[in-house]
C-alpha cells in the first residue's frame, strides 16, 4: 500500500548490541537508509516515530563483561553512550535512542511474556543441558569450549568452530569444558518456555509470500527457505543471570531470551518517546492506519519477518510490519567486515579522521548500498565519489550559482525576465525530479533515489554550461539575471531533495541561500527563492580528498591485516602434548645417523627411501618428506634417528626407525640436524 493511505509511520532500526562500537557496515545496511526514509517522510509533513536503542542483553554481553572483569551493566553503559554519540554525529535522526536495560523495557517485555503465558501461548519442555557445578550455572553454547570433532582445533565453541567454520552443538565437542570455571560440565535437566512457531507456519506463509509480494526478493527468499525447512517450537527463556527475569512461577534464575525481548524494545522505546511528547504510544503500534517498517541487516531477517510477527500475532492487539527492507552486507576492501579482526571503519574513528565529512560517508554508503547483494567499500571509491561526484557535480554547480550571483548582482537574487526555449526546457525538467526521487524512496531504492538527486545537479551544471552567463554578462545583463535566477531556484530544489541523504550539506545550502521554502512539495518550483533577497557568501560544500589521505587509510588496514596474520600464525602453534614420565622419555633410543643413499619410492610422490648409518648398523628408513626435499640434497646429511621404533611396512618396504623433522606452522619441514662433529651412533638424551 502506498504511504498516502497511512496517517502515521513507526520506523524501527535494528537495536545494535551494546558490546562494541558501530562501523560503516551498520551504517550502510541499516541506519543510513532508515534515516533517509524518516527524513523524507518528515519533510512531507508525515507523523513519524523513528525508533532505535541499544540491545543490552544476551550472552555476548555477559561474556564480554567476564572477560574484561567488569559487570555487564558497565559494558553496556560504555558502548551505549559511544554508539548513541556516533549516531548523533552522523545525523541519524532517531526520535528516541533508548536501551533495553531501561525500566520501561523490563516491564514491557515482562508483561508481554506474562500475557502470552496466561493465554496459553507457550509450551513448557524440559531437556538436558550442560551445567557448571562449580559456578552453579547452566551453560549457554558460547560458554562451552572443547576440541572440534571435525578439525581437532582445541578451542572450538559450543556453537561453532572458528578454525574450520563448522556449526556445532555443545554435545559434539570432545572434552567439553566450561569457560566459567574450566571444569568439565555435567548434563542436568532444565525447563524452558517454548513458543510453538510451527503453529504459525501456514499463517506466515500466506502473510509473507502471498500478502506481501512487494517485499524485496532477498527478504522473501530467506523467509521462504525458513518456511520450506519447517518451523519448530523455539525456547523463549534462557538459564542466564543477565537479562529480564522470566515472570512466571518456577522460573527463578531464568531470563527472557534476548531475541524475545529485543524487538519488544521498539515498543518500550515508543512508550518513552510518546510519554515525553504527550502522545499516545498505542496509536503507533495498534492502529491500522499506522505503517510499521523495520530496517535491518540480512542476519536479522528471520527474527523480524518470522518470529517477531508471530509473537505480535499471538498477542493479537498489535499491527504487523508492512515491510522489512533488509539489506545485504557491506564488505571492506574485498574482505568481510569483522569486529574481532578489527577489519572495519569505525564511526568514532572516521569522525576524528574526517571531521565535518559525515555527508561524504553517508553519500558513498548510499551510492554503494548493499541493497540487493553484498557490496564492497573501498577507499579508492570513497575518494573518487567525493572528488568526481560531490565536488565536481553537486559542489561545483552550487558554487558557480552562488559565486556568479555575488559577482554580477551583488549577492541579490536577480529578477527573472522573459524565458527562452532553453529556460522552458530546464523548468520542465526540474519539475520531474521530486516524483522520481519519491518513487524510488517509496520502493526503498535508495541508490536510485540518490542518482536522481545527482542528476538534478547535473541538469543545473549543464544549464549553466549551455547558457554561458559569464560570456553574456558583457552584452546582456537582463538575460544573465534570468539565467542566474533559474540556477538559484535549481539550487533551492537541491536543498530540499538532498535533505534526507545529505542533511549537513542541505542545511549549509539552505543557509547560503537564505531559503525559507523547504517543504518536500516545494521542490521543483521556480519560485522557491524571492527576487531581490540577499544570499550569503559562498561556502564550499565539499572539498577534494587527496591521494595521501586515502593511502593512509589503506595503509592502516594493511597494518591490521599484518597484525592479524601474525596473530593467526602464532595461534597455530601446536598445543603442548600431555605430560610424560622420565622413564617414558628414556625408552626412546635417539641417535645421530648419516644418510648414505636416498631415492624416491616408486608410485609415491610423498615418500623417500634412505639407507642410514646409525652407528649400530646400516638400515632402511622410509620417510614422507619427498615434497620438501630432493634425494640428492639429503645424501651425506647428519640426521636425528629414532632407532628403536618398531619396524613398519610402508608401501611394501620395511622401515626400521624414524627420521626427525621440525614442522613450521605453515607446514614446511626442516631437518633436525646434529652438529656435523657428532659421530654416527652418538646417543641423544
Ligand atoms: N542486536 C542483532 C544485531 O545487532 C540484534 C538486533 C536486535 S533488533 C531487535 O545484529
Ligand atoms: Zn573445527
Amino acid at each position: 500500500m502506498s504511504n498516502k493511505n497511512y496517517n502515521r509511520f513507526t520506523l524501527t532500526a535494528a537495536l545494535p548490541y551494546a558490546n562494541g562500537p558501530v562501523h560503516i557496515g551498520h551504517l550502510a545496511g541499516v541506519y543510513v537508509p532508515a534515516d533517509i526514509y524518516a527524513r523524507f517522510l518528515r519533510q512531507q509533513g508525515k507523523d513519524v516515530a523513528f525508533i532505535c536503542g541499544s540491545d543490552e542483553h544476551g550472552v555476548a554481553i555477559e561474556l564480554r563483561a567476564r572477560k574484561e572483569g567488569v559487570t555487564p551493566q558497565q559494558v553496556v553503559d560504555k558502548y551505549h553512550n559511544q554508539i548513541k554519540n556516533s549516531f548523533e554525529q552522523f545525523g541519524i535522526s532517531f526520535d528516541i535512542y533508548s536501551r533495553t536495560s531501561s525500566e520501561t523495557h523490563h516491564k514491557t517485555a515482562s508483561d508481554y511474556f506474562k500475557k502470552l503465558y496466561e493465554n496459553g501461548k507457550f509450551e513448557e519442555h524440559s531437556s538436558e543441558q550442560f551445567y557448571d557445578q562449580k559456578e552453579k550455572q547452566f551453560l549457554a553454547d558460547r560458554y562451552i569450549k572443547g576440541t572440534c570433532p571435525t578439525c581437532s582445533f582445541p578451542e572450538a565453541y559450543g556453537d561453532q568452530c572458528e578454525s574450520c567454520g563448522s556449526t556445532l552443538s555443545p554435545a559434539e565437542l570432545i572434552n567439553p569444558k566450561s569457560m566459567l570455571s574450566g571444569e568439565s560440565p555435567i548434563m542436568k535437566e532444565t525447563k524452558h518456555w517454548y513458543f510453538p512457531l510451527n503453529e504459525y507456519e501456514d499463517w506466515l506463509r500466506q502473510w509473507i509470500l502471498e500478502d506481501h509480494k512487494e517485499w524485496k526478493s532477498n527478504v522473501a527468499g530467506q523467509c521462504k527457505s525458513w518456511l520450506d525447512n519447517g518451523l519448530r517450537p523455539r525456547p523463549m527463556t534462557r538459564d542466564l543471570d543477565w537479562g529480564i527475569p522470566v515472570p512466571v512461577e518456577g522460573a527463578e534464575g531464568k531470563v527472557l531470551y534476548v531475541w524475545f525481548d529485543a524487538p519488544i524494545g521498539y515498543i518500550s522505546a515508543t512508550k518513552d518517546w510518546a510519554a515525553d511528547k504527550g502522545k499516545n504510544w498505542e496509536d503507533y503500534w495498534k492502529k491500522e492506519d499506522t505503517r510499521l517498517v523495520h530496517f535491518i541487516g540480512k542476519d536479522n531477517i528471520v527474527f523480524h519477518c518470522v518470529i517477531f510477527p508471530a509473537l505480535l500475532k499471538a498477542d493479537g492487539d498489535y499491527i504487523l510490519p508492512d515491510n522489512v527492507p533488509a539489506n545485504e552486507f557491506l564488505n571492506l576492501e574485498s574482505n568481510k567486515i569483522s569486529t574481532s579482526r578489527n577489519w572495519a571503519v569505525w564511526l568514532h574513528e572516521y569522525l576524528e579522521e574526517f571531521p565535518e565529512k559525515q555527508d561524504v560517508l553517508r553519500y558513498v554508503l548510499t551510492a554503494n548500498a548493499p541493497e540487493t547483494k553484498d557490496n564492497d567499500f573501498t577507499w579508492k571509491d570513497f575518494q573518487s565519489r567525493n572528488n568526481s561526484e560531490l565536488v565536481a557535480i553537486f559542489g561545483n554547480f552550487v558554487n558557480r550559482a552562488v559565486v556568479l550571483t555575488h559577482k554580477y548582482f551583488d549577492g541579490k537574487i536577480p529578477v527573472r525576465g522573459a524565458l527562452d526555449g532553453r529556460d522552458q526546457e530546464v523548468i520542465d525538467e526540474i519539475k520531474t525530479f521530486r516524483d522520481k526521487v519519491e518513487s524510488s524512496l517509496e520502493q526503498f531504492r535508495f541508490r536510485e533515489a540518490l542518482n536522481h538527486l545527482m542528476d538534478l545537479a547535473r541538469v543545473g551544471n549543464k544549464y549553466l554550461a549551455d547558457t554561458e552567463p559569464w560570456k553574456l554578462i558583457k552584452t546582456d545583463e537582463t538575460r544573465v539575471a534570468t539565467i542566474m535566477n533559474l540556477a538559484l531556484q535549481i539550487a533551492g530544489s537541491l536543498t530540499i531533495l538532498s535533505e534526507p541523504f545529505l542533511p549537513f550539506t542541505s542545511e549549509k545550502l539552505r543557509g547560503m541561500l537564505n531559503q525559507e521554502n523547504t517543504k518536500w512539495s516545494d521542490a521543483g518550483s521556480i519560485d522557491l527563492l524571492n527576487e531581490g533577497q540577499k544570499i550569503d557568501e559562498p561556502v564550499l560544500l565539499f572539498e577534494k580528498i587527496e591521494d595521501k589521505v586515502v593511502e593512509e587509510q589503506v595503509q592502516k588496514l594493511m597494518d591490521t591485516k599484518k597484525a592479524n596474520e601474525a596473530e593467526a600464525s602464532a595461534s597455530k602453534v601446536t598445543p603442548a602434548k600431555e605430560e610424560m614420565t622420565f622413564d617414558d622419555f628414556m625408552k626412546m633410543d635417539l641417535r645421530v645417523g648419516e644418510i648414505k643413499t636416498a631415492e624416491k619410492v616408486e608410485k609415491s610422490n610423498k615418500l623417500l627411501k634412505f639407507t642410514v648409518d646409525t652407528g649400530l648398523d646400516q638400515r632402511t628408513i622410509v620417510s614422507g618428506i619427498a615434497k620438501h626435499f630432493t634425494p640428492e640434497e639429503m645424501i651425506g646429511k647428519k640426521v636425528t634417528v629414532l632407532a628403536n621404533l618398531a619396524p613398519r611396512k610402508i608401501m611394501g618396504i620395511e622401515s626400521q626407525g624414524m627420521l626427525l623433522f621440525a614442522e613450521n606452522a605453515d607446514g614446511s619441514l626442516k631437518a633436525v640436524t646434529p652438529n656435523s662433529e657428532a659421530d654416527n651412533g652418538a646417543t641423544i638424551s
